[in-house]
């Protein structure tokens, strides 16, 4: 897989090695402290049509899923590293994304020999004082670690460098793929260097098949890891039939499955066993519930349940 990523993609933007260096020591310390480590990946993906890129195809994913679910990990007792696109929702600043900063803010002009200071506007930032104090919590106990990708390449080789990174956690770590990825991309020798020419009339590309990588990721990468993968479908009917043929295909363990129209309120956890519904009312949504509350609640319980099974396997 790795040649293979060498061959069709571009090269990473990112430095992908020293990711992986940094990733390793951030799993290692948090394991050694006895917390399990999860790796949660969001955002959507950008793939160019053009070397010199002018165009791309893009998807709706905001990382509103990925970035909540990482403090509601963090709430859990987890490690994070959360793997995100570049711009994408960020783990408690994500509550106040559609904000005008400059409109939070008030200016105390500068008097008697003190500098000017600017005052928040609280009424304008409900929930501020809570959110603010668990960011500097994590920020100073250092239970997440950020990084971002900006191409399709980088996300693929940062998965690659992740997976190698929690591996030697065994069953305590987890993968949380809830990143919208491309299905397509066109490899680096078919694209066209320069702008595609309106001039040559419509346009008509082919596109390869993006590689999967649970399937290295659950067989070689992270064997004994727990696996969660996402499946969004705009179609209901097809939804769990899909989710259940993930599962046999990549033999991982648990697909959330969401629908577009209700994704905010409603999911389905679905395993080789069951399916199990997970949804927040409008009263829970008007109390300021959210599904990723319950998600990472009910993905927890089943992880500590994974690891007992594990070492129960092994004898421990
Ligand atoms: O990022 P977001 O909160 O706007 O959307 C979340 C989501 C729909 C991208 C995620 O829940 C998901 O289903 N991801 C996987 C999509 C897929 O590849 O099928």
């Amino acid at each position: 897989m790795a040649d293979e990523l060498r061959r069709d993609f571009a090269p990473p933007q990112v430095d992908v090695e020293e990711a992986g260096r940094a990733m390793e020591q951030f799993a290692r310390g948090h394991s050694t402290e006895g917390r399990r480590v999860v790796l949660v990946t969001s955002g959507g993906t950008k793939v160019p049509l053009e070397s010199r890129t002018v165009r791309f195809l893009d998807n709706f994913s905001s990382g509103r899923r990925g970035a909540a679910s990482a403090e509601y990990f963090m709430q859990a007792g987890y490690a994070v590293i959360f793997l995100h696109r570049h711009r994408s929702l960020f783990p408690y600043n994500r509550r106040y994304s559609n904000q005008n900063w400059l409109d939070n803010l008030r200016l105390v002009p500068a008097s008697g020999g003190e500098e000017p200071r600017l005052e928040a506007e609280l009424n304008r930032l409900p929930g501020i004082v809570e959110v603010l104090e668990d960011y500097k919590r994590v920020k100073e106990t250092g239970r997440m670690m950020a990084l971002e990708y900006h191409t399709l390449s980088d996300y693929l080789h940062l998965l690659l460098a992740a997976a190698r990174a929690l591996n030697p956690l065994g069953s305590s770590a987890m993968f949380y793929l809830a990143a919208a990825v491309s299905d397509f991309y066109i490899p680096a020798s078919e694209m066209p260097e320069h702008k595609i020419q309106s001039s040559s009339g419509p346009l008509q590309i082919t596109m390869k098949m993006v590689p999967k990588m649970l399937s290295p990721l659950v067989k070689d990468w992270a064997p004994k890891a727990f696996v969660i993968s996402f499946k969004l479908e705009t179609d209901p009917q097809i939804l769990i039939e899909k989710s259940r043929k993930a599962l046999a295909t990549y033999r991982h363990q648990v697909v959330v499955a969401n629908i577009l129209d209700t994704l905010r309120s409603y999911v389905m956890v679905v395993t080789n066993t069951e399916e199990a519904k997970l949804s927040v009312s409008d009263e829970e949504e008007r109390s300021g519930i959210e599904i990723e509350d319950k998600i990472i609640n009910d993905l927890t319980s089943r992880h500590t349940n994974f690891i007992e099974q594990t070492s129960s396997k092994q004898g421990l």
